[in-house]
C-alpha cells in the first residue's frame, strides 16, 4: 500500500525537482530514477561513454549465452538426442572459448584504464580544495588561493526552508570557478568517508593519514549534490555535499566576501569536539607540496 502511495507521489516529487531544476541547474537523485545523473563532467561524461559499450557488449555476450543454452536444452534432450555424444575434448573448440573471452576482456580493460588513469590526476589545476571528512560534516579548505577555510553542514529537517531539500542541502556549499580544473585532495579527521558527487564522476575515500587526488571540471554553472558514500557512524546519512559552479567572475567575488565571512571559521573547527589528538590544523598542511 505505502508502495502504492509512493508510486502515485512520484509524478509530484519530480515536478517539484523540475521547477528545482528550471531555477537554475541543479543535479540530484531523483525519486524513482532509474539511470545515471545527466552528466556534469569530461570525467562523467567518459564514465557514462564507457557504461553504454560495457552495457552493449554485456548483453550482447548475455542474449548469446542464454540462446546457446536455450538451444542446446532443445536440441540435445534426451527426447530428440537419445544417444550422448562421447566427445570429452575439441581442441579448436577449446582454444576459441578461452582466446575469445580473453579478447574482449583485454578489450573493455583498454578503455578502462584510461578512464582510470584519467580521473586520478589533475592535468593542469586552475584551483587546489583539501576536502575533509568529519563525524558528521565536510571541511573545505581554500588553502591554494585563499587563506579560506569552513565547514559544510547538513541542514537539520526542522530547519530547511522552502525549496532546500531534506538529506541534501547544506549551510555553507562548496562554491567552485565553472570550466576550471579543480584538483580535490581528500583526507580524513576521524574515520574513513567518501567524497561522492555522481553528476561529476567524483567518488573518493578521505582516509585519516592519508591524502588522496582526484579532480573534476564542472561543464556549466550550476548546482550538483553528492553524499558521504562509505558508512562512517550513526549521522553518516547526514553529511551530504553541494557543489556549487558559478562562473569565475562570480566566483572571484564569492571567495572576497568568504575571505571576510569565514575569517573565524577554521579555530572553530579546530575546537570540534570529535577532533583526535594530534590532528594537525588545516592550514599547515602544504599544498604546494602536491604541486607538480
Ligand atoms: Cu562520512
Amino acid at each position: 500500500m505505502t508502495h502504492l502511495l509512493r508510486r502515485a507521489a512520484a509524478p509530484l516529487f519530480t515536478a517539484t525537482g523540475l521547477l528545482l531544476a528550471a531555477s537554475a541547474h541543479a543535479e540530484m537523485p531523483r525519486p524513482w530514477q532509474m539511470g545515471m545523473q545527466q552528466a556534469a563532467s569530461p570525467v562523467q561524461e567518459s564514465v557514462q561513454s564507457l557504461n553504454d559499450i560495457v552495457l552493449v557488449i554485456i548483453t550482447l555476450i548475455t542474449v548469446f549465452v542464454a540462446g546457446l543454452l536455450g538451444w542446446v536444452a532443445f536440441r540435445y534432450s534426451a527426447k530428440r538426442n537419445p544417444v550422448a555424444s562421447q566427445n570429452s575434448h575439441n581442441t579448436m573448440l577449446e582454444i576459441a572459448w578461452t582466446m575469445i573471452p580473453v579478447l574482449i576482456l583485454v578489450g573493455i580493460a583498454i578503455p578502462s584504464f584510461r578512464l582510470v588513469y584519467f580521473e586520478d590526476r589533475t592535468r593542469e589545476a586552475d584551483i587546489t580544495i583539501k576536502v575533509t571528512g568529519h563525524q558528521w560534516y565536510w571541511e573545505y579548505d581554500y588553502g591554494s588561493v585563499a587563506k579560506v577555510d569552513f565547514n559544510s553542514n547538513a541542514i537539520k529537517e526542522e530547519d530547511l526552508k522552502p525549496g532546500q531539500l531534506r538529506l541534501l542541502d547544506v549551510d555553507n556549499q562548496l562554491v567552485v570557478p565553472a570550466g576550471k580544473n579543480v584538483r580535490v585532495l581528500t583526507t580524513s579527521g576521524d574515520v574513513i568517508h567518501s567524497f561522492f558527487i555522481p553528476s561529476l564522476g567524483v567518488q573518493r575515500y578521505a582516509i585519516p593519514g592519508r591524502t588522496i587526488e582526484t579532480w573534476f571540471k564542472v561543464n556549466a554553472p550550476g548546482v550538483y549534490y553528492g553524499e558521504c558514500n562509505q558508512i562512517c557512524g550513526t549521522n553518516h546519512s547526514q553529511m551530504p555535499i553541494v557543489i556549487h559552479a558559478m562562473p569565475e567572475s562570480e566566483f572571484q567575488a564569492w571567495l572576497t566576501t568568504a575571505k571576510t565571512k569565514f575569517a573565524d571559521a577554521a579555530p572553530a573547527a579546530a575546537a570540534s569536539p570529535q577532533k583526535l589528538a594530534g590532528e594537525t590544523a588545516p592550514q599547515s598542511y602544504a599544498i604546494a607540496q602536491i604541486q607538480r
